[in-house]
C-alpha cells in the first residue's frame, strides 16, 4: 500500500483533506446533544398540572411526571432518585399489575438506562412521582427536577406543566389507588 503513496496526486490529496474535515464535521454534529455534565438527551419532558385548588395537608397533592431519556453519557446509568422543591416527596415508580388492577409504586434498583438506550417514562408506566405538593401546577409552568445517578452525578430537567387529556380515567384510577 505504501508504494501508492509517490502517486498521489494533489487533487486526490486535496480530496483526502476535505474528506477529513467532513468527518470532523459530522462527527461533532453527531455528539452536538452529548453536552458536558448531560447524561441523557431529554425529549418532552412534560408533568401533570394539578387540578384543583391545592390542599397540602391532602394525599391528593401529587402528580406525575413523564419524559423520554436517551442515554448518551456512552456509559451505562442508573436512575436511584429524584429531587423537586415544589414536592416534600419525590419517588421513582413504576406501575405493576396486581390482580387485574394497575397499582403504582416505588421501583425496586430505580431506572436502569444502558448506554445509548432509550428509557421512557409515560402516564401508566414508570414516572417520577411528585407527593406532598408545597404548590399548585398550573399549566405552562416549568417544574424543576434533579435526577440523581447512581454514579453520585446529577442531571436537571425542567418539565412543562400541561393539563392531561389521554386516558383520563386510568391515570385517575392510578391516582386513586396509590397507597401513600
Ligand atoms: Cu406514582
Amino acid at each position: 500500500m505504501n508504494k501508492t503513496l509517490p502517486f498521489i496526486t494533489t487533487a486526490a490529496l486535496a480530496g483526502l483533506a476535505l474528506a477529513g474535515c467532513g468527518t470532523a464535521d459530522s462527527a461533532e454534529t453527531t455528539n452536538e446533544h452529548a453536552v458536558d455534565g448531560e447524561f441523557f438527551s431529554v425529549e418532552d419532558p412534560w408533568i401533570k398540572a394539578t387540578e384543583e385548588s391545592l390542599d397540602t395537608s391532602s394525599d391528593h397533592s401529587m402528580t406525575g411526571a413523564f419524559v423520554h431519556l436517551t442515554n448518551v453519557s456512552g456509559e451505562d446509568q442508573t436512575i436511584v432518585g429524584a429531587d423537586a422543591e415544589i414536592a416534600e416527596v419525590v419517588e421513582l415508580h413504576e406501575v405493576v399489575d396486581d390482580g387485574g388492577v394497575n397499582l403504582m409504586q416505588e421501583k425496586e434498583g430505580g431506572f436502569p438506562v444502558a448506554a445509548d438506550e432509550r428509557y421512557e417514562l409515560n402516564p401508566g408506566q414508570d414516572h417520577v412521582m411528585l407527593m406532598d405538593l408545597t404548590e399548585e401546577i398550573k399549566p405552562g409552568d416549568l417544574i424543576e427536577i434533579t435526577l440523581e445517578l447512581e454514579n453520585g452525578e446529577t442531571q436537571v430537567i425542567d418539565f412543562v406543566a400541561k393539563e392531561y387529556v389521554g386516558a383520563q380515567e386510568n391515570y385517575g384510577d392510578l391516582e386513586h389507588d396509590h397507597t401513600h
